[in-house]
């Protein structure tokens, strides 16, 4: 058999039997038939780290001064935004390795995916603002390739409910493999929203449409994003994060900052050893 195949067929069964281990085969079909799926707590986190993680946040904004003139001069219809957590605070490196999101981003980008942007989000009382509907399909232009090159792992931190400005999918965008047009930009009544308990997990691919609702109440909203991307996309954050937090960390946590990577290289060329292992991933989309 060629060799290339092989190795997915290897690849594939050792993504499901994880995925099947950690209860998410239903999210898989979600993913396919919707565009995106929600994992609930119990399958995600225990609470006392997702306590932990929305506490720092809240902190880092607060020092940031988020809150000096008022939860509602926050960016209309989006959030305060905390840049790169994950060098912020030893819970986010937590986050990075959960289990249940590199389970089902890998299954969507291939296990040589990469961390491609850190984000927190503050929301306060946003008015009557609603976020745009976009993709997250950043400097990717129309039309998408049928595959995933970028999953949005969105934490939520505190209970998403619509008075609260949960954030909302078009289901089934998936398919149309475009960005939406100005028009559709501002159709929301196209979105679902999507309500859950502080706790759960949302597995965004980026070529879903989605948006915001308003925050109607005076309860902050609290968001942990993590986003994976193909080792080819460019990365949002500067993936090069100080030495002790890498080494503190398994192979796994260096492997998404990108350490294992043969692009880059300067006059000594690439390390020819990874070479065979990186390009396989043009014939083996699960490697
Ligand atoms: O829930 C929101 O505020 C929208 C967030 C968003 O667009 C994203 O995480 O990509
Ligand atoms: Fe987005």
């Amino acid at each position: 058999m060629d060799f290339a195949l092989a190795g997915m067929k290897e690849d594939l069964a050792k993504q499901l039997a994880t995925i099947r281990e950690l209860g998410l085969m239903e999210n898989l079909a979600e993913l396919a038939a919707q565009g995106y799926t929600v994992v609930p707590p119990e399958k995600v986190a225990p609470s006392s780290d997702i306590a932990a993680a929305r506490d720092r946040l809240l902190e880092i904004a607060r020092d940031g001064g988020a809150f000096e003139s008022g939860e509602s001069n926050f960016r209309p219809g989006f959030s305060y935004t905390v840049w790169l957590p994950l060098v912020q605070g030893n819970i986010f490196e937590k986050f990075l390795l959960n289990p249940a999101a590199l389970a089902l981003s890998s299954y969507l980008l291939g296990s040589s995916m990469v961390l491609n942007n850190s984000l927190g989000f503050v929301k306060g009382r946003s008015g009557d603002s609603f976020y745009r509907i976009h993709t997250d399909s950043l400097m990717i232009p129309d039309p998408f390739p049928p595959y995933a090159q970028i999953v949005n792992c969105t934490f939520m931190l505190t209970d998403y409910t619509l008075e609260r400005g949960c954030i909302g999918i078009v289901p089934g965008s998936h398919r149309y493999l475009r960005h939406p047009t100005a028009d559709e930009e501002k159709a929301y009544e196209l979105l679902e929203p999507i309500e859950a308990p502080a706790g759960s997990l949302l597995i965004l691919p980026a070529y879903t449409w989605h948006g915001a609702f308003p925050n109607l109440t005076d309860d902050t909203r609290v968001t942990l994003v993590q986003a994976f991307s193909r080792i080819h996309i460019t990365p949002s954050i500067d993936r090069n994060i100080p030495q002790d937090i890498i080494e503190r960390n398994p192979d796994r946590f260096a492997k998404l900052l990108g350490r294992d990577l043969i692009t880059g290289f300067g006059t000594e060329g690439p390390q020819m050893s990874r070479y065979e292992d990186m390009y396989m991933i043009e014939r083996n989309p699960l490697s």
